[in-house]
């Protein structure tokens, strides 16, 4: 779309969120956090940035908890998505009105003063994201994140990085110099065709290896899977590998609304009931979803 659109219709071609999910037969451990969704406007109160890729459908706070109460989850971590660019309004209203259930990711722009930061922490944001997927955004050079970088490793946030596994070994040394708890996206978005023990995936187990400060999500399989729907077979052996190679670093969510699916809409109920295929213990669960998440999100509540 035209960067210029001043209407807030939906892309064309952009499904709508399912809004009656299955109810899921896998029950998440008590106080299970949905560590990776969105909020979107409602755009009436909360206009998409002028610079948006991308026109979604609205998806309120309100839709959000009803959903995660359908699911078996207690928090949600809500993650700033590049249609809202960094006006961070809707996420903060949603982590207000949340009473602590919510910790958020935001979009932030090197202008961004120190008294803006503060606000943000006292609303419950714990970091901010970078992304380098190059549908979504205009490239950024690499100074100014790092510069953000610094200026937020004082309040105690970490970054979320946002990439393809084709680009890993351009942006690989930039990310290894990051000074904060660095949390990848959907496992760096690995091309499933391609062998889990082969030589691109491994770069991205490398990277979790030897940089202790790195942590992943195992989500979005709708996003990556070329077998598709309902089981995204072809997924499960990454997040797998990922979830017992590192199970103190690793974290789920569900992605809800989906932004940007063309071909079709997960059911989120499917979804949850993906967990165990890819922790398959209940003491994996048990990290995955509540001990990692409540670590990095509400430390204060953790021994
Ligand atoms: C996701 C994935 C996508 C979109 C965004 O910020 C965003 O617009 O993250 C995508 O299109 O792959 O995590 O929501």
């Amino acid at each position: 779309m035209s960067a210029a659109t001043s209407e807030f219709e939906k892309t064309p071609g952009w499904l709508d969120w399912d809004p009656d999910p299955s109810k899921p037969s896998f029950v998440p451990p008590a106080g299970a956090v949905d560590a990776h969704c969105h909020v979107f406007g409602p755009a009436s109160k909360f206009p998409y940035a002028l610079e948006r890729k991308y026109t979604p459908c609205d998806a309120s706070r309100e839709q959000l908890v009803a959903l995660r109460q359908h699911l078996g989850f207690a928090r949600n971590v809500v993650v700033q998505a590049t249609c809202h660019g960094a006006d961070n309004r809707a996420l903060v209203d949603a982590l207000e009105h949340s009473d602590g259930t919510m910790r958020g990711i935001a979009g932030v722009k090197p202008a961004v003063t120190d008294a803006e930061l503060e606000a943000l922490d006292t609303a419950g944001v714990r970091g901010v994201r970078f992304n380098f997927v190059k549908r979504l955004v205009d490239a950024l050079p690499r100074e100014p994140l790092a510069e953000i970088a610094r200026r937020i490793a004082p309040l105690g946030w970490h970054i979320v990085i946002y990439f393809e596994a084709q680009e890993l070994p351009e942006l690989y040394e930039f990310f290894a110099s990051l000074p904060t708890t660095v949390v990848v996206d959907h496992m760096g978005r690995p091309d499933v065709e391609k062998p889990v023990d082969g030589p691109e995936f491994e770069l991205f187990l490398r990277l979790m290896r030897e940089h202790s400060n790195f942590w992943s999500k195992v989500t979005c399989p709708e996003r990556l899977s070329v077998d598709g729907p309902p089981d995204y077979a072809d997924v499960v052996p990454f997040a797998r590998r990922v979830v017992e190679e590192f199970p103190d670093r690793v974290l789920w969510g569900t992605d809800w609304p989906h932004p940007n699916m063309k071909t079709h809409m997960p059911d989120d109920g499917k979804l949850v009931d993906m967990i165990p295929r890819i922790a398959t213990t209940t003491e994996l669960q048990q990290q995955l979803l509540v001990d990692n998440p409540m670590r990095l999100y509400w430390p204060e509540e953790t021994a």
